[in-house]
């Protein structure tokens, strides 16, 4: 049985489930809903930050220790979508590759697709299957442009943000809500000038966040990724993540939350595409459409006469 091969982590049926759940066939969504109640064990580790900060380095680094200590690790590189081919940057998977004949070690590169301009869809997906097959922990890797630094919520327990220094002006180099998602703040490079000037910035910038009850203050980690210096630190920090999130409520909460905001995703998809499919049977729809192209009616009101339209409501304005 497939379903039992990958819950015996078996890499072969995994990665071309993965795939097919990317190419949204059928017959992978019924597979997953059959691995769905063997998951949820994984701890879950979203790592973010400008491109070249580090993370894939430090991504190593943690897989290194993850291993000594006999834990199974799955890597999810979202790598950010060449304009032109939509194809995965290779780089990341190279410098993954000290890893890649470890049997405890599964690495996945995606490509975003752009979906709201933020991560790949199928990311949820992939870190459910790398979940049931077993893995202990599933680092997902994001850069940190737009959206997707924000979006790692919905999939990650601890998430990780990367800086570094020498980027000028280093408040201005952290985005407003990245505060807010960071459960470790690493500031990587640090063999380079203004490390400690960055550390200071982010522990000023953190007496100041509110922090919500329950909540732990985001440690502050100096690394070396190259050099793996500053890793048992880091170590220390996401056990001791994990184990506050495990002692409390803190865990259910960020699993319902996570899977709260992956349900109105596909909520949203799947509402559209019903909405579109029915669009051309709607009364008047070709009345909108030539008020639209005339000009008489703005997209906005022209949008909301569709949903009247389609849910049969009372007209709208
Ligand atoms: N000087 C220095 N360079 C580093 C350090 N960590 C990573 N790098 C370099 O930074 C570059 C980008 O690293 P990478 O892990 O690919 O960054 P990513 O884009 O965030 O995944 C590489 O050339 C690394 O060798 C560090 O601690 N110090
Ligand atoms: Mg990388």
């Amino acid at each position: 049985m497939l379903i039992d091969t990958i819950l015996r982590g078996e890499v072969g049926p995994a990665a071309r489930l993965m795939r097919d759940l990317d190419d949204e066939m059928p017959q992978a969504r019924e597979t997953l809903r059959q691995l769905y109640p063997h998951t949820g064990r994984a701890h879950v580790i979203g790592i973010t930050g400008s491109p070249g900060a580090g993370k894939s380095c430090l991504t190593n680094q943690m897989i290194s220790h993850f291993r000594k200590r006999g834990q199974t690790v799955g890597v999810v590189a979202i790598d950010p979508s060449s304009p032109f081919s939509g194809g995965a940057i290779l780089g990341d998977r190279v410098r993954m590759q000290p890893h890649t004949t470890d049997a405890g070690v599964f690495v996945r590169s995606l490509a975003t697709r752009g979906h709201m301009g933020g991560l790949s869809r199928s990311t949820g997906d992939v870190v459910d299957v790398m979940d049931a097959m077993g893995k202990d922990v599933v680092i997902v890797e994001t850069v940190g442009v737009g959206q997707d630094e924000l979006e790692i919520i919905r999939l990650a327990h601890t998430t990780i943000v990367v800086q570094v220094p020498g980027l000028g002006d280093e408040i201005q180099s952290i985005k407003a809500g990245i505060l807010e998602i960071a459960s470790i703040f690493v500031v990587n490079k640090a063999d380079l000038p203004g490390a400690d000037m960055v550390v200071r910035d982010l522990t000023a910038m953190l007496q100041i966040r509110a922090t919500r009850a329950r909540e732990l203050v985001p440690q502050i980690v100096k690394t070396e990724a190259t050099k793996g210096k500053g890793l048992d630190e880091l170590m220390v920090a996401i056990e001791r993540d994990r184990a506050h999130l495990q002692s409390g409520d803190g865990w259910t909460e960020k699993q319902q939350q996570r899977l709260e905001l992956r349900f109105l995703d596909y909520l949203r998809t799947q509402l559209f595409e019903q909405a579109r499919a029915r669009l051309p049977s709607i009364e008047k729809y070709g009345e909108i459409v030539t008020a639209l192209a005339a000009r008489e009616i703005d997209p906005y009101t022209a949008a909301r006469r569709a949903v009247a339209g389609i849910l049969g409501t009372a007209k709208v304005a």
